[in-house]
């Protein structure tokens, strides 16, 4: 296998805590990065005075990692600014909440070129790099324009949005052009890749044959390739202490009543507000189940320095207190809310007490909570999952109740239905969904994105390479 290097914002790998999402990049790269001797490339998450460019090299659970420290201003402007205030909004189809300011873009150019510059001593001639999400988009073009000829990768985990809303970012043929420079670009779903075909075909003239796009000369592979979960990793966490003393918790508490649980870094797009809505219904319209159940909703705090992930916070004290007043009783609160990371562990013992996972998120490329409730499940006696068409998730986990969260009402008799369903009928829904999430685990996915971008690998698909220097 040729070396592998992996570029994202973050190393993952390099970080640990209750509330990182370790469990499924950071081992599907880590296992190829070891694999391949490779190196995993990005921010360290320090700010530094002046940037220097200077590389930490660390070798953290088998993984070399190579991190840089960015200037406050790059900060600001690349991070806070045109990936989480321009392009996470846009991307998950909230103009109304999307951020345009030249200033941006011009720290997101600028921190592109900075990863380019530091990391180009790094590549090797049969170095396979990999570079991930919508924060690093034109840096397989910077590599390019560089001199670089090695395969390149692109995997984005949002969503691509419809070609009428990304016409809305400034500059935005100069940014998807810049795609065009990755041998491979990966999507969740055939939606995503279709919504981007339609750009690059409409706004571009791009020419697409079998799965390539042609364009400049170039052809570039559009892969669906949908990341999993380590479900290996994961469902090893039964019967370990931890998971066991969670599930125990929460059951004990429960004190004979259902528990539904969401759980959620608070983000907009993940639904949360209309989420309480729907309970709120749920309990107005069924007084029979009163008392009978809560929500427990975890919410661990994310981008706290992005005004429209305040407000969320503040919408949300708001919701739950709201409900909790209005339905609570002496010893019921229907809803438990709370701010907080849990080990992933511990996460396992709380899926799995829970009779009800509510994945409803407006819009998200794919989802891993979803596919995390399932591996939790007792096979014998599984939970429901609830969970919304816009969620990415909803193509694999189609037996799951497939809502649509702009609706309380759907929501709210999906989590009655759910509530009340039989065994046997629960036991079918749940074999036919983790067969999905153990076949199509983040291994399979990493393997396949790198099968696809390994030159000379064994691919019908892959038109011979002579097509490629036919093209204007
Ligand atoms: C992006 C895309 C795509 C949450 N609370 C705790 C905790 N988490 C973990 C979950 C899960 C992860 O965070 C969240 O992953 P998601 O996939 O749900 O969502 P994003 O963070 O938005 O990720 C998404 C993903 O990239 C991968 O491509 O699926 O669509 O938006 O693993 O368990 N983990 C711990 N404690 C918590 O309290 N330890």
């Amino acid at each position: 296998m040729n070396r592998l290097i992996a570029i994202s914002n973050r190393v993952q790998a390099a970080h640990g805590g209750e509330n990182s999402n370790r469990g499924g990049l950071a081992v599907a790269l880590s296992a190829a990065l070891r694999e391949s001797n490779g190196i995993w490339f990005g921010w360290s998450g320090e700010q530094t005075d002046e940037f220097t460019g200077q590389i930490s090299f660390r070798r953290e659970a088998g993984v070399a990692t190579a991190t840089i420290d960015l200037e406050a201003q790059d900060v600001e402007e690349y991070y806070n600014g045109f990936a989480n205030r321009t392009l996470w909004p846009l991307f998950h189809y909230r103009l109304d909440l999307t951020e345009i300011a030249r200033d941006f873009a011009g720290g997101y150019a600028r921190v592109n070129d900075r990863f380019a510059e530091t990391v180009a001593p790094l590549i090797e001639p049969d170095d396979l790099i990999w570079v991930h999400d919508y924060h690093l988009m034109p840096l397989g073009q910077r590599l390019r324009e560089r001199g670089f000829e090695n395969r390149l990768g692109f995997f984005l985990h949002t969503p691509w949005p419809p070609s009428s809303l990304m016409v809305s970012l400034p500059g935005h043929r100069e940014l998807v052009q810049s795609l065009l420079s990755y041998d491979v670009i990966g999507f969740h779903t055939d939606e995503w890749r279709a919504s981007f075909i339609d750009y690059i075909t409409t706004h571009l003239g791009a020419d697409m044959r079998g799965e390539y796009a042609h364009f400049a000369g170039r052809m570039t592979r559009l892969l669906v390739c949908p990341i999993g979960l380590d479900s290996t990793e994961f469902m090893a966490a039964q019967g370990t202490p931890a998971a066991r003393a969670a599930e125990e918790r929460l059951i004990t508490s429960a004190v004979g009543r259902q528990v539904i649980v969401g759980v959620d870094r608070l983000d907009y797009s993940k639904g949360l507000q209309e989420r309480f809505l729907a309970y709120e219904q749920l309990l107005t319209t069924r007084p029979d189940l009163r008392e009978k159940l809560f929500l427990l909703q975890i919410a661990p705090p994310s981008r706290g320095d992005v005004a429209s992930y305040q407000q969320i916070r503040a919408d949300l004290n708001s919701l739950s207190g709201g409900i909790n007043g209005e339905f609570a009783s002496i010893d019921w609160v229907p809803v438990r809310y709370v701010n907080k990371g849990y080990a992933r562990e511990e996460l396992f013992g709380i899926y799995r007490a829970s009779r009800v996972g509510l994945v409803t998120p407006l819009r998200d490329g794919m989802n891993l909570v979803a596919k995390e409730y399932v591996a939790a499940q007792d096979p014998e006696d599984p939970g429901v999952l609830v969970l919304s068409r816009f969620a990415g998730a909803s193509v694999q986990l189609d037996a799951a109740l497939i809502i649509n969260p702009h609706s309380s009402e759907d929501m709210a008799d999906a989590i009655a239905r759910a509530l009340s369903m039989p065994l046997e009928e629960r036991k079918e829904r749940h074999a036919a969904m983790l067969k999905s999430v153990v076949e199509e685990d983040v291994r399979w996915w990493s393997a396949r994105f790198i099968a696809a971008l390994t030159e000379g690998e064994p691919n019908e698909d892959r038109p011979p390479l002579a097509l490629a220097s036919s093209q204007p």
